[in-house]
């Protein structure tokens, strides 16, 4: 079995889709022809599961019922609780639990990790991990629910289990790690103990040997992963040099700020609005192409505030949504982001001064800002100027309080012990570190083996979306990509769709090799540029400034083919510490998780 239905229309312009949206959301006779589809669909098929949750009204993927008006920079930036990992197992649930996720909210029902149901928390705890000790966790599943209190799609692969409840899988993304541990998205579990056909354990075990690095861990359950993480399941993962921990040079303790961005919307009683109708609803009832929420959070709080003291501080973010770009700006003219590192641990090469950094779901940051120069009182405003969808979204999905992200409120040293405290940790030790740090590792491509990923979204006759798929193939077709161990190779993915892709893939960190304009009609995207038959319309193009460093995510952009470098083995140039052949394999997939559970993922296995 191969291929996508030969009925759906490729490809979409984003035009046609967003007038569908704009008709749907005005026109009444339009939405109650849509209910009646589904409730005939429904009844025919089977198909469409109502969420338990509490709300009787629908809701439609391109027009969502607004928040309610939220007052921003109320509440204060809260910061998950540490939790050190190491040989010695910890056991980590995952919970259903209610949080208030702004001052004027009702508490809002998730499930969210933690050690209990009384400690969860979304974001959950953020992990401690120390390079080459590994770290053992034991991860459970307490979530009650006989079914999901957001809509679960069944017209795609999912996960299904035969005697109910919410299946769980823990990835720890960008880990390097045996393919038992990783999450795979068929190796699931229930609190009933059913299982998905790939699970081998629930007690994971983490190697820690690769460059250090901000990791993060989420959930990955085949065909609801969208659904999980929405509803609360990450959290963040420190992985650390002792000699980071001794040196002291970078901002650490309270002026180290976890920061994990995410969007959501939600219905006046607290509960997350998600849609229960999909914009090609007699095919997908409940599934929609991107999830995009006009509220924004950091660390579980809509649009906090951060006291910072006038010093210089170390941020390290995560873009946790589902579908949203952000394009984050601050508003003071004088600061910069001091950008220090990426997904895979600090830059290879000088510290990037930049005025702007746009961050796809699932990339991560390692910043520093240098508030120094500032006086008590001042504010410093986080914005976001990224268009929803990516990069030619209208402002439907961005409106103007999408714009705003967090304020820094500029605070006096509360005595002068602390004012001369931990302030040796400055920019410029800091920054020299980093570039003492430098581990360049020539990798050379030139006979490396090419793959070709092509990146293809099949529409409606409407131009609504049906499908995203890679090489043509669905999830559940055969693997057909096996590296070998230790090998070199380049990963093409050329993107015929509209949209951007961040597209990742699991074991390994890449790096971006460049970019390559091109129009598929009628050529070969194999034969070179100027070449007769060739499908490029220029030179390959250096990497952006945002695909710089290890990645373990990075934009694939539209009309273009971005080039991964792999070397399967660690990032810092070492042999895997376990065998990477076994087990039930790895993946790659979009990081849109809307893309991701509706089959823009396969699966890959390694070889000897
Ligand atoms: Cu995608």
């Amino acid at each position: 079995m191969m291929g996508p239905n030969h009925e759906f229309y490729n490809r979409r312009t984003r035009s046609t889709r967003f007038n569908a949206a704009v008709i749907m959301s005005t026109s009444w006779s339009c939405l109650d022809c849509l209910r009646l589809i589904l409730v005939t669909s429904c009844l025919v098929a089977f198909c469409w599961e109502l969420p338990s949750g509490v709300e009787a009204e629908d809701s439609f993927c391109q027009a969502l019922t607004p928040s309610p008006t939220l007052t921003q920079f109320v509440d204060k930036l809260p910061i998950p609780h540490q939790i050190p990992v190491n040989t010695t197992e910890i056991r980590i649930g995952a919970w259903k639990i209610k949080q208030k996720l702004h001052r004027d909210l009702p508490p809002t029902t998730l499930y969210a990790y933690g050690e209990s149901q009384e400690t969860a928390r979304f974001p959950g705890p953020t992990f401690e991990a120390t390079l080459d000790v590994k770290a053992r966790i034991h991860w459970e599943n307490h979530i009650p629910d006989d079914k999901h209190f957001l809509p679960v799609d069944t017209s795609f692969n999912w996960a299904h289990p035969k005697h109910g409840g919410v299946p769980t899988v823990v990835h720890l993304h960008g880990a390097e790690t045996e393919s038992i541990y990783d999450g795979h998205p068929d190796a699931w579990w229930t609190p009933k103990g059913e299982h998905g056909h790939t699970y081998v354990t629930q007690h994971y075990s983490y190697p820690n040997s690769q460059r250090p690095a901000l990791l993060w861990y989420h959930d990955h359950v085949v065909g609801i992963t969208r659904l999980n993480v929405l509803a609360g399941l990450g959290g963040l993962y420190f992985l650390r040099s002792p000699k980071d921990k001794l040196t002291k040079l970078f901002p650490y303790g309270e002026y180290e700020i976890p920061f994990v961005l995410r969007d959501l919307q939600f219905w006046a009683n607290g509960s997350i609005n998600f849609p229960n109708i999909g914009d090609n609803a007699t095919i997908h009832p409940t599934w929609c192409p991107e999830y995009f929420g006009d509220t924004i959070l950091v660390n579980g709080k809509a649009w906090p505030y951060l006291e910072v003291y006038p010093r210089v501080y170390r941020l390290r973010l995560l873009n946790s949504a589902n579908a949203r770009f952000f394009n984050l700006s601050l508003s003071e003219p004088s600061l910069h982001f001091h950008k220090i590192g990426t997904d895979g641990g600090y830059l290879e090469t000088k510290p990037q001064i930049l005025k702007s950094l746009l961050v796809a779901p699932a990339e991560r940051l390692d910043l520093l800002i240098d508030f120094s120069k500032l006086k008590p009182g001042d504010v410093v405003y986080v914005n976001n100027s990224a268009p929803a969808p990516f990069p030619d979204g209208t402002d439907s999905f961005s409106p103007a309080q999408t714009r705003s992200v967090l304020k820094f409120q500029v605070t006096a040293w509360p005595n002068s012990r602390h004012a001369r405290g931990p302030s040796n940790s400055d920019l410029r030790h800091a920054l020299q570190y980093v570039e003492s740090a430098r581990t360049v590792q020539k990798i050379k491509y030139t006979n490396a083996l090419h793959r070709y990923l092509r990146l293809q979204e099949f529409d409606d006759a409407n131009g609504n979306p049906i499908v995203s798929l890679i090489e043509n193939r669905t999830w559940r077709d055969p693997v057909v990509n096996f590296p070998r161990e230790g090998a070199v190779e380049v990963w093409e993915w050329i993107n015929t769709t509209p949209d951007a892709h961040p597209i990742h893939v699991h074991l390994i960190q890449f790096k971006v090799l460049n970019l390559q304009p091109f129009d598929e009609d009628g050529c070969n995207i194999e034969v070179g540029f100027s070449k007769p038959g060739t499908c490029f319309t220029g030179p390959p193009i250096p990497p952006k400034i945002y695909h710089t460093g290890f990645k373990d995510t990075a934009i694939v952009w539209p009309n273009f083919v971005t080039r991964y470098g792999i070397r399967f083995q660690t990032s810092d140039g070492r042999r895997f510490p376990f065998d990477p052949t076994l087990g039930p394999g790895y993946v790659f997939h979009c990081h849109i998780l809307d893309h991701e559970d509706n089959d823009m993922m396969r699966p890959y296995k390694l070889i000897h």
